[in-house]
This record gives C-alpha cells, sequence and structure tokens, in this order.
C-alpha cells in the first residue's frame, strides 16, 4: 500500500530563510515552490533523492499564510520542526480506506490537492502514535 517516504512536512515561520539554510548547508536542491490556500501555506519542496517522477523524497518546508491555520497552530503550540510524515502510495482514496479500517480517523473522506499536483488524505495523530501522518498519491506529471 505504501512504497516510500514521499516527504517529511517541516514548520517554519519564515520560509527564504528556512530554505537557504537547508540549500546551503546540506546541498538540497528547491525542486518546487507553491502556495495552498485550501491548506493555508506556503511551501518549498527540496528534492533529497532521485528525480521529480514520482519516486523522489522530499523536505517540504511550509510556512502559514493565514493564523487560523494547521501549521500557525502547531507553529504557537510547538515552535519550529518536523510537522508531519508523508508516505507514497499509487491509491491514495483505496489506501485511506483500508488504514481507516483498521481504526484510524482518516481527516480527509476526499482526498485533498497537494503539493505538484498530488492527491493527499491525512490522518489523525493521535491514532498514529502522535505523528500527523499523509498519504500521497503523487501526480503524472512529477
Ligand atoms: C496537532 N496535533 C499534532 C499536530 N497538530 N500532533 C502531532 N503533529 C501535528 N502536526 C495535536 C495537538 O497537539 C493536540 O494535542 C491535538 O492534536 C489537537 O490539535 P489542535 O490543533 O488543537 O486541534 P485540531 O483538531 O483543530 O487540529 C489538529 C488536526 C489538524 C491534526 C486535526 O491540524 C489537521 O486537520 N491537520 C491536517 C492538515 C494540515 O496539517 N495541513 C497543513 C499541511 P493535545 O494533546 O494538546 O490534545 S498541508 C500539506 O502538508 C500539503 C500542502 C502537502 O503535503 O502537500
Amino acid at each position: 500500500m505504501l512504497t516510500r517516504i514521499d516527504h517529511v512536512g517541516i514548520a517554519c515561520h519564515d520560509l527564504a530563510a528556512t530554505t537557504a539554510f537547508y540549500r546551503d548547508t546540506f546541498g538540497f536542491e528547491v525542486a518546487h515552490e507553491e502556495v495552498n490556500e485550501e491548506q493555508g501555506v506556503r511551501e518549498v519542496m527540496l528534492r533529497v533523492n532521485g528525480t521529480d517522477d514520482g519516486e523522489a523524497s522530499y523536505l517540504q518546508l511550509l510556512e502559514p499564510t493565514r493564523d487560523d491555520s494547521p501549521v500557525a497552530k502547531f507553529l504557537a503550540r510547538n515552535g519550529e520542526g518536523v510537522h508531519h510524515i508523508a508516505f507514497g502510495t499509487s491509491d491514495v482514496a483505496g489506501t485511506a480506506g483500508a488504514i481507516g479500517g483498521h481504526g484510524v480517523r482518516v481527516l480527509d473522506a476526499q482526498p485533498r490537492a497537494g503539493s505538484m499536483g498530488s492527491r493527499i488524505a491525512f490522518l489523525h495523530p493521535k491514532d498514529c502514535g502522535g505523528v500527523l501522518t499523509e498519504i500521497v498519491q503523487a501526480s503524472d506529471r512529477r
């Protein structure tokens, strides 16, 4: 069902400064940048390995666009740091349904739009050992 780590999401206050840190200190390449208004984030995807063909893994840097967004709440409570982990699948709806069958709350009954044209569904952190967990079906365009 879940075939790889798609990305690790990191919450930050200053997207430009955090991007520069990971690019310049670790040498990760900036692969993509976008705003997701539904999720209330401005984000940068830094490629860790592979190519943008659905097999690469990324660091996803997340800066909130509004104070009532999940990432803004997370930053206010915890400060900067790891916000979620995302696993790749070829069938986000089917995988979410199967995981939900194990008693895990699926936060997105209908998959939503994720970064780089992906389809995503979140799982409740309280049902995943305290880790906000995301399932990602990469875009064919990746
Ligand atoms: C909240 N909690 C977390 C957490 N966020 N625990 C671990 N990791 C996180 N990221 C914990 C809180 O500490 C709290 O625990 C409890 O969950 C309730 O949190 P809350 O914020 O007070 O309550 P809710 O229910 O309003 O929101 C939590 C929930 C929400 C996870 C349901 O943040 C959500 O729906 N998240 C999914 C969407 C999301 O995060 N979008 C941003 C990334 P205590 O013990 O105090 O009760 S968008 C993204 O990443 C996209 C663009 C992409 O990947 O492509």
